[in-house]
């Protein structure tokens, strides 16, 4: 008791004023460093801001998403937010957060819905642009080794989820216009590394040495490819080019191994974003329809050693 009121004293500084608002948030998984990163950074910030959390993981189902999101409606919380695992299939569930006058917050992912005002903002990395990187990368690559024709294959993440259809779209785009490119199959491995390793299998037995590059769309796949291929006599990083996205810490790690060529940077760090947009909305402020975080590129073009921790 003593103890407890000697903390309580320590200071407000510290302490921050209680706001009042209850956030609930529908987590997707736990399927990758960046979820778990994602989820770790929304906790924290929420004790930051002194915001309740309400946190439901959905382990990877929709129908656990939706379930938690009808949860929050029914505890009457402030705020929703969630991470959409696919874009569609939201639409009832989301008109009953809006009957309820609950204000909902997209993470991470986007929705597809020809509904107007279920969702108020979307706090999440531009995938499109992260798809961009990768193919100006592997152009760059392509040029400076002086190759004439390049073999890709593609591990994709989540069928019809949001990172899956815009790391493709963007990357698609982008190396369009060089005749040098030839995606020779895309293969869903929904972002998990055991699915990763088996696409890897499929690709090298149907393809073999004519594989020039993987492109895959998060890290845990292209950590579950590079074993298969070691496997072979093929070297990761030297007979075939490897790009990720993510770039978490134990990607880099590969990459300063030089098995791994690029990752692309996705910041899992949504959590003050998150709050801030939260505490807005409950004080009816009006708030941007999308945040995008600033992304890099790490790459063997650079001093990789120099790449300090990730924190995820
Ligand atoms: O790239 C992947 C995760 O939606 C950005 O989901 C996220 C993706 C991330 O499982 O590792």
């Amino acid at each position: 008791m003593a103890l407890g009121l000697l903390i309580g004293c320590t200071g407000p500084a510290e302490e921050p004023a209680d706001p009042g608002l209850l956030l609930g948030f529908s987590q997707i998984g736990s399927e990758s460093a960046w979820r778990l990163g994602n989820t770790r950074d929304i906790e924290n910030a929420a004790s930051e801001y002194g915001i309740n959390l309400m946190l439901e993981n959905a382990n990877q189902s929709q129908e656990n998403q939706i379930a938690a999101i009808r949860r929050f409606i029914a505890y009457k919380v402030d705020v929703i937010a969630f991470s959409p695992i696919v874009e569609d299939g939201w639409d009832n569930v989301l008109l009953e957060a809006k009957e309820a006058g609950i204000p909902v917050i997209l993470v991470d992912r986007d929705i597809e819905t020809e509904k107007e005002g279920l969702t108020t903002c979307l706090i999440g990395a531009d995938f499109y642009n992260e798809g961009v990187m990768a193919a100006e990368y592997l152009i760059r690559k392509a040029d400076s080794l002086g190759l004439d024709n390049v073999n890709i294959v593609e591990i994709s993440g989540t069928e019809n989820s949001t990172p899956m259809r815009q790391r493709q779209a963007g990357f698609a785009d982008t190396i369009a216009g060089d005749e040098r490119m030839h995606i020779l199959e895309s293969i869903d491995g929904d972002f998990l590394t055991s699915r990763g390793a088996e696409c890897m299998r499929y690709l090298l037995d149907t393809y073999g040495d004519d594989i020039d590059v993987v492109y895959s769309h998060n890290d845990e796949m292209t950590l579950g490819a590079l074993p298969e291929i070691e496997k072979t006599d093929l070297i990761p990083g030297k007979d075939i080019i490897i790009i990720s996205i993510d770039a978490g810490q134990e990607a880099i790690d590969v990459l300063k191994e030089g098995k791994i060529n690029c990752v692309v940077e996705c910041t899992p760090n949504l959590g003050s974003e998150l709050m801030e947009t939260a505490l807005k909305l409950k004080n009816g402020e009006e708030v941007d329809a999308v945040i995008h975080p600033t992304e890099q590129v790490f790459s063997d073009e650079m001093d990789v050693s120099a790449i300090g921790p990730r924190g995820y």
